[in-house]
């Protein structure tokens, strides 16, 4: 290995496929029978990048090169995979019970023999076997033994995907570890090496489909539609087939104006609908099995259907017409509101926009469109109720869309791991078929037997070496995919898989390691915008605190401060009506501040500093505590990781330690600043007499 490949893996290249090099390497017993043959006789290339991960990981793990082989007599030994049919042996091995088993296209099984010291992956395609060996190399290096090997897993998501908002200048919308790895001077990068190893991390948790540019799509990138284009797209299709994954893009609505030479984009325009399935052929005859557009139209100054007097089901059924005959997908955002209001206006509520705009929408959409709805019907931020799309549209396919690159959440320079906050928003019972409605059933389809369903979520990658800028945010990538694959496997139960295949299983490690990630976000909300009412961060990019940044903009983000008291009126009584676009008795919690949840309680009401919460603290209190607190508890973080020095490599321990000493410093400040505020507008002292300016 050269100098520069050791560097760029002691720097957290790898990630979770990594050596575990200096962190304890895996040992096994009889590994080199085990391992030693690789049993295959098929020819995929999803399949040879499965053999070829195995091939990759039992060299580093065990220092064994796996001989490749195409048949085998039945006694072999060594890891069998293919699909099901493809070998007498490969059936043998994994039992009558298999084709049942496994219940979907991208499931698998792997069993193992002890006598004959052999593993077998089966599954009923390609994808399914990746997908099992590299399941089968979690186990492995989270410390499984070959002869109890014995698993069946089934996505209960179809589509599990991320979205990159990358530009073709190189820059990445809300990125916070570098620049593009797919675009540079406005062109596709000739770095595919790249690539091919996110799509390795991508197919290992399960990730089967990307859209590679921002949905703010701009000039350049409104001409990756184009034949100029296509050709570069084409290759970088190419490196994730070979993971199982989909490309899609991201479109400009206002296409056939910008790069069609219409006069129009009105979707119901006969030359428009033309233009879109001849670009759609265009499309299909460079990347056959191209996944379909990804939309964000009407939305933040973006163009969309408004324009003609045409709603979103025109729109985006007109597209869906252009993929259909393809197979493709339109995945249209559900991120539409005004982003010009008058901060005056107390009636506009942007937290009703995308209900208000689809619900009356619901069942018009053809089937192979899917709304995106992202979490929460804000923006993203440390702690905001379920948007109430989810139990409110029942005739339309839906995925969730998350945020992996932490815009509000510290920006991959604080530490804040999201999968509790993710399984939280798909534990929420939505009441839409009475009581035991969660979200993680709407969105895998099972609720309303939607044909498309699914996760997606932005990404947080970029061109830095250890992929995420901040090493600890490598597990909400992670996190994503796995529980796109499961949504049951516990916050812990990943994090723990992802520290073990990280650092290795030193228990020290393991246990302080998640203890950390996952105390984050609950510390990450307590020194930053109080009770779930948002913001309170710096205009634009969205870095530290401002309590005031957002309060006279027209984006629509209020925390209505007064002398008096703080949050945003929602109910249906005296507010917005906000309240009323929940089902059941989450309508009836929400609109009462008796009842709402205290952590949301400045998103539903307006109440006095001296309001009491459940916790028995007054708001103004809560402020004062929960700000102090969460700036010793990242100060516990630092000290935390500082026990860690010595128990793993250097660099890795150095880079994440200079992050929290960063993020020990800016808690201070949002402490000092939004104490410091509250405490001036309330006139109220904090009963501690700790120190407010
Ligand atoms: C891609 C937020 C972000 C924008 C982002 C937008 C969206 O408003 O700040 O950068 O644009 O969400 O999700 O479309």
């Amino acid at each position: 290995m050269s100098e520069k490949e050791n560097g760029k893996q002691a720097a957290g290249y790898d990630a979770w496929l990594g050596t575990l090099e200096g962190t304890g390497k895996g040992t096994i017993e009889g590994a080199g029978a085990w391992f030693g043959t690789v049993i295959v006789n098929e020819q995929h290339e999803v399949i040879e990048s499965a053999r070829a991960e195995w091939c990759k990981a039992a060299e580093e793990l065990y220092g064994i090169q796996p001989s490749v082989s195409q048949t085998a007599g039945e006694g072999a030994s060594g890891l069998l995979l293919g699909t099901f049919g493809s070998s007498a042996l490969l059936d043998e091995a994994l039992g009558p019970d298999a084709s049942s088993a496994v219940t979907g296209p991208e499931g698998f099984l792997i069993r193992a023999d002890r006598e004959r010291r052999r593993i077998a992956v089966g599954a009923k395609t390609p994808a399914g076997v990746l997908y099992g060996v590299f399941h089968l190399l979690r186990l492995l290096r989270t410390g499984a033994v070959p002869e109890e090997l014995n698993a069946v897993e089934n996505p209960v998501n179809g589509l599990r995907m991320i979205n990159q908002w990358d530009n073709m200048d190189g820059s990445i919308e809300r990125g916070y570890a570098g620049k593009s790895i797919f675009y540079e001077n406005n062109r596709i990068t000739e770095n595919l090496d790249r690539i091919r190893d996110y799509a390795r991390l991508l197919a290992s948790t399960g990730i089967n489909a990307i859209a590679i540019n921002n949905v703010n799509v701009h000039r350049y990138e409104t001409m990756l539609l184009t034949k100029e284009y296509l050709p570069d797209v084409a290759k970088i299709a190419a490196v994730f087939r070979a993971y199982a994954i989909k490309l899609f893009l991201s479109i400009n609505y206002a296409s056939p104006l910008e790069i069609g030479g219409l006069s129009t984009a009105d979707p119901l325009d006969p030359n428009v609908r033309a233009w879109w399935k001849s670009t759609a052929a265009d499309v299909y005859a460079a990347i056959p099995d191209f996944g379909g557009f990804l939309v964000k139209a009407d939305s933040e100054n973006r163009p969309g259907p408004f324009t003609y007097g045409r709603d979103h089901a025109d729109g985006s059924n007109m597209l869906a017409e252009a993929l259909q005959p393809y197979g493709g997908l339109v995945i249209w955002r559900c991120f539409v509101y005004n982003c010009k209001q008058d901060w005056r206006d107390r009636q506009t509520d942007r937290a009703r926009a995308a209900y208000d705009h689809f619900m009356p929408l619901d069942g018009r959409f053809l089937d192979n469109v899917i709304l995106q709805i992202k979490n929460g019907p804000m923006d993203f931020q440390v702690r905001e109720p379920v948007s109430p799309l989810f139990g409110g549209l029942e005739a339309t396919n839906q995925v969730i869309e998350f945020q992996i690159t932490q815009e509000y959440t510290g920006q991959q320079r604080h530490l804040c791991y999201l999968v509790p906050q993710w399984k939280e928003v798909l534990d929420f019972d939505t009441y839409a078929k009475g009581e035991g409605s969660p979200v993680k059933r709407i969105v895998d389809g099972s609720m309303f037997g939607s044909r498309h369903s699914g996760f997606a979520a932005v990404s947080n990658i970029g061109d830095d070496t250890n992929w995420t800028g901040h090493l600890l945010a490598q597990a909400n990538l992670y996190g994503f995919g796995r529980l796109a694959w499961n949504p049951e496997l516990s916050a812990e139960e990943i994090s723990r898989e992802w520290i073990r295949q990280t650092f290795g299983a030193e228990e020290q490690v393991v246990r302080t390691v998640m203890g950390m990630l996952m105390d984050s976000w609950s510390i990450y909300e307590s020194y930053t915008a109080p009770l779930g009412v948002g913001w309170m961060v710096n205009p634009d990019h969205h870095y530290g605190p401002n309590v005031d940044g957002y309060e006279y903009s027209k984006w629509g983000t209020y925390h209505f401060a007064d002398c008096h008291g703080i949050g945003v009126d929602r109910t249906v009584a005296t507010g917005t009506g906000y309240t009323a676009q929940y089902k059941g008795r989450n309508a009836e919690v929400y609109e009462s501040p008796a009842d709402c949840p205290d952590e949301l309680l400045l998103f539903f009401h307006h109440v006095p500093y001296t309001h009491r919460l459940h916790s028995g603290k007054t708001v103004i209190q809560h402020i004062y505590n929960t700000h102090f607190e969460g700036v010793e508890r990242a100060d516990g973080l630092k000290e935390a990781w500082a026990g860690l020095a010595g128990s793993l490599p250097d660099e890795l321990h150095g880079q994440v330690a200079e992050r929290l000493a960063h993020q020990a410093v800016h808690a201070r400040e949002w402490r000092d600043i939004i104490n410091t505020y509250f405490y001036r507008k309330s006139g109220i002292a904090d009963e501690q007499g700790r120190t407010i300016y």
